[in-house]
Formats: structure tokens, sequence, C-alpha cells
């Protein structure tokens, strides 16, 4: 079945959130933005309020045993997620500080997942929580993006969606620059050097002399060195 090949050759990143125009509007700027337009990946954004089934279009409750706070009802999140996912073994990651944090090891393997499977679907949390029977039935990942406590899921599932895009082959310019950024493998999992645009001088400072030298062996040795420099002092725990 070729046609259903074809249809999936696009990545679809899926976003199942509350706040749907708040994800829209971030997805359409920048390289996000770009690389929809380009065709290299899609976006589905889906209300999870359209799941709701009363007049009111409820979609959290009290939690049982009492406490603070309104908790996302399990009903309109796996039927949002069961309305967009096309196969079943799709992965499902809910955005919560309680999950196993996000980084550069994680992005490359939820790319591969994205490459492999055509799609991820994104389901962003509520500030207090999801029933766990949601979580049972339909997520298979939960993942948070730092030790601090945001108001939703809806930034994480950005944050993630970003990470991710700006991996995908071709969506940036020279592929170059994703390549050495900081925590790639390039720089050993370590930060970038700093970096200089003209003038060459402002304010009394001037750009470090090897970088106007033209001698590429020298300028990529004090690139790599100042690297490793800056790894050293600002995040040791990046060392090997
Ligand atoms: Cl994934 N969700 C929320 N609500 N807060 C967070 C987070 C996620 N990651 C860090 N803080």
């Amino acid at each position: 079945m070729s046609s259903e090949v074809e249809r999936d050759v696009v990545p679809c990143i899926k976003i199942l959130t509350l706040f749907p125009d708040m994800v829209r509007t971030v997805l359409e700027t920048s390289i996000p933005g770009r690389a929809a337009r380009q065709g290299q990946v899609r976006y589905e954004v889906v209300d999870i309020r359209d799941f709701s089934v009363d007049k009111h279009r409820t979609v959290d409750d009290t939690a049982y045993g009492g406490g603070a706070g309104m908790i996302m009802m399990a009903q309109p999140v796996v039927e949002a997620v069961e309305s967009v996912r096309q196969h079943d073994d799709a992965t499902v990651i809910l955005t919560t500080p309680q999950g196993e944090t996000f980084d550069e090891a994680l992005t490359l393997e939820l790319l591969d997942d994205l490459r492999q499977k055509g799609e991820l679907i994104l389901v962003c949390g509520h500030y207090k929580g999801i029933d766990e029977r949601a979580i049972e039935l339909v997520v298979n990942r939960e993942v948070s993006i730092g030790d601090y406590v945001l108001s939703g899921g809806e930034l994480p599932a950005l944050v993630i969606a970003d990470a991710l895009v700006r991996r995908i082959e071709g969506v940036l310019h020279n592929e170059d620059s994703a390549n050495n950024d900081s925590f790639t493998a390039v720089r050993d999992g370590g930060l970038d050097c700093q970096w200089y645009t003209k003038p060459p001088e402002y304010r009394g400072l001037s750009v470090p002399e090897v970088l106007l030298s033209g001698h590429h062996a020298n300028i990529e040795k004090w690139r790599a060195d100042q690297a490793r420099r800056r790894t050293e002092e600002r995040r040791p725990d990046l060392q090997d």
C-alpha cells in the first residue's frame, strides 16, 4: 500500500492541549513554522475540550480523596489521543513535572521515534495533574523539562517539538550550525564556544585576534579550547 507509506513520509507532531491557540501560534513561528511551510514536518493541534461529553465542555473535576486543584478527567484525554493516533505503537508523551528530564539523549531518541513511526503525540499536562487511568491507558512516556513547576504542559511540549524539529535533516539551512551546537556529539556533549560578528571593535572591546587571522586550523583549535574551558567552568557535570 504505497499511498499509506506516502502519507507518512512527512513526520507529524501531534499536540493535545486545552490551549490550542497558544500552541498553534508558536508552531507557526520561527524555525518550527518554516519547517512546516517547507513540508519537512506537519503539526496537528487538538483541543482536548472537543472531546468533553457534557454541555459545559467540562474536562476537569475535583480530586477523589480531597485536595486543592482540579484534575483532568481521563475520558477526554484518552479519546483525544485515540482520535489522532494512527498506529497503536505510536509514542505518546505526557508533559509533567513528574517525568524523566528532557535532554540531548532523549531528543535523539524521540527524533528516531518520529522518523520510524511517522508520528509523535504530546499530551500537555494540566498544572495539577491528570487522572492516572488516562496515563495507564494511552501514555507511554512522561517527560519534564526541568526541576521547576510551570502552569501547564504547553510550554514543555513546545520546547520538545522545537528541539526535535531543528534536528530534522534539511530544516536548518546550514547543517553545521545544528551539529556543533552545545550538547551535541561534536561538542562531546559539552557547551559551545563564544561567537563574534562585525564590527571588530565595539565600545573598546575587540574580537579575539585569532578569529581575524584567517588561519582556519588555529581558529578551530581556539574554539575547541574555549568550548572545553566553558564546559569546565559552567557545567562540570557535562564532562566525561
Ligand atoms: Cl513537563 N510540566 C509542568 N507543568 N511544569 C514543568 C514541566 C512540565 N517541566 C518542568 N516544569
